[in-house]
């Protein structure tokens, strides 16, 4: 076996689903020129950190010092509606999916409704990096990414050969669907790398057609200032009123795009048992949110990515959802 096969065993036996190396060149022209397109269109919203760092965000080279190989990684994420162990008194999930109840209730993004992602892929990306480190002669470099470096996560994904780009913007596998995160171990050690996939997405369209604000563009543009996923996790302001309303009951993320999209009809659920699943955070009761003392918070959702968002913000969402509510029952 060479250096590169042993190191893709050994990260689809450690529980990552999918595991593809590229060189540590930069982004390819077309791809530059969408995310600078993006920039210059305002459609970063307030995301300011996505207009730094710009040559890093595109060539992984810059990153770390005699940087060779990316080796990305990507761990699926799609729940299964019978996962993890009910509580006492629990109700089962009605057909679409949802925990009927009679309270007000909002709806948490399939991906947090796991522990945190950027702990648990970092935990494995350093076993996988120390088990480089003891096959690998000399004394080599690693840089352990997720989600959070300045990276281009999705464009190498796709050149890594772990799945192509949507018209939902999202990294798709032909059998795992769209519900995979991403990681990255950038490394000086030289190793054969592996070609993009010839799939790509169908353009059925079925994607835009779900989006709720019109944020997934005809164009193939993608404007954060109208989706629920940046207004709801990375804005820090007011939401406008247009857009508050169309958020309708969801309490943090949206999967809109990824759910309609017919790659993810038939993905498997995730199968790591070692990812942290929490059942109860699939959707949760807004009063309980708006009654949270930042102690509660704490406590309830200290290994959860909406821990980022901090509890003003998520009373923020929950008033929203909760006026929404309100409004349908009129
Ligand atoms: C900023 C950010 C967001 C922002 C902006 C999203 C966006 N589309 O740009 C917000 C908060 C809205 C967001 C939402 C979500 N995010 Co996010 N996000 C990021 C982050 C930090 C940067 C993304 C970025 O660079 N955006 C800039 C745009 C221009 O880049 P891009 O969409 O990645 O597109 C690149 C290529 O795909 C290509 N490209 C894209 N479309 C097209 C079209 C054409 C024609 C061409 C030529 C090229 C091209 O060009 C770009 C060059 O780099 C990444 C982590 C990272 N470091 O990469 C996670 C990441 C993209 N997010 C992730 C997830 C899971 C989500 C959500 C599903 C969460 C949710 N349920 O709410 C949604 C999905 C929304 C969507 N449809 O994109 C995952 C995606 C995994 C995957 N399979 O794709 C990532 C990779 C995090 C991770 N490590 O797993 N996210
Ligand atoms: S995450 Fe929701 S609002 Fe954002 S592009 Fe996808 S469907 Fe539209
Ligand atoms: S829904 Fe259709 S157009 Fe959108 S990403 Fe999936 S296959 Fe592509």
């Amino acid at each position: 076996m060479s250096l590169a096969e042993e190191i893709k065993a050994k990260g689809l036996e450690s529980g990552f689903d999918l595991v593809g190396i590229t060189d540590a060149g930069p982004i390819d022209n077309e791809q530059f020129k969408f995310f600078t397109d993006w920039l210059a269109l305002g459609y970063a919203g307030r995301m300011n950190y996505m207009r730094e760092n710009l040559e890093k965000r595109t060539n992984p080279a810059k990153l770390l010092e005699n940087a060779q190989s990316v080796i990305c990684v990507g761990l699926n994420y799609t729940p299964s509606l019978d996962r993890g162990t009910r509580a006492e008194g629990q109700k089962t999930r009605d057909e679409t999916g949802h925990l009927p109840s009679s309270r007000p209730m909002g709806r948490v993004a399939n991906y947090a409704q796991y522990e945190d992602y950027h702990v648990f892929i970092k935990k494995g990306l350093s076993k996988l990096v120390d088990f480089i480190s003891s096959l690998a002669c000399g004394n080599h470099k690693f840089k352990i990414c997720v989600d959070s470096v300045p990276l281009a996560e999705r464009s190498l994904a796709a050149r890594a050969g772990l799945g192509f780009i949507g018209k939902n913007h999202t990294l798709i596998n032909p059998g795992l669907g769209p519900q995979i995160f991403l990681g990255e171990i950038i490394t000086s050690v030289k190793l054969q790398t592996d070609e993009p996939i010839a799939e790509s997405c169908s353009n059925c369209n079925k994607c835009i057609e779900a989006c709720p604000t019109g944020a997934l563009r005809t164009d193939g543009q993608f404007d954060a200032n109208k989706c629920i996923s940046y207004l709801t996790i990375e804005y820090k302001g007011q939401t406008p009123a247009d857009l508050a309303e169309k958020t309708g009951d969801r309490l943090f993320g949206c999967d809109e795009c990824v759910l309609a999209c017919p790659y993810q009809e038939n993905a498997p659920v995730c199968k790591n048992q070692q990812f942290k699943y929490y059942n109860d955070r699939a959707r949760v009761d807004l009063g309980r949110i708006l009654n949270l003392t930042e102690a509660d918070f704490d406590a309830e959702f200290a290994d959860s990515p909406i821990n980022r968002l901090g509890l003003d913000r998520l009373k923020r969402n929950a008033h929203i959802c909760l006026v929404n509510a309100t409004r349908r029952e009129i």
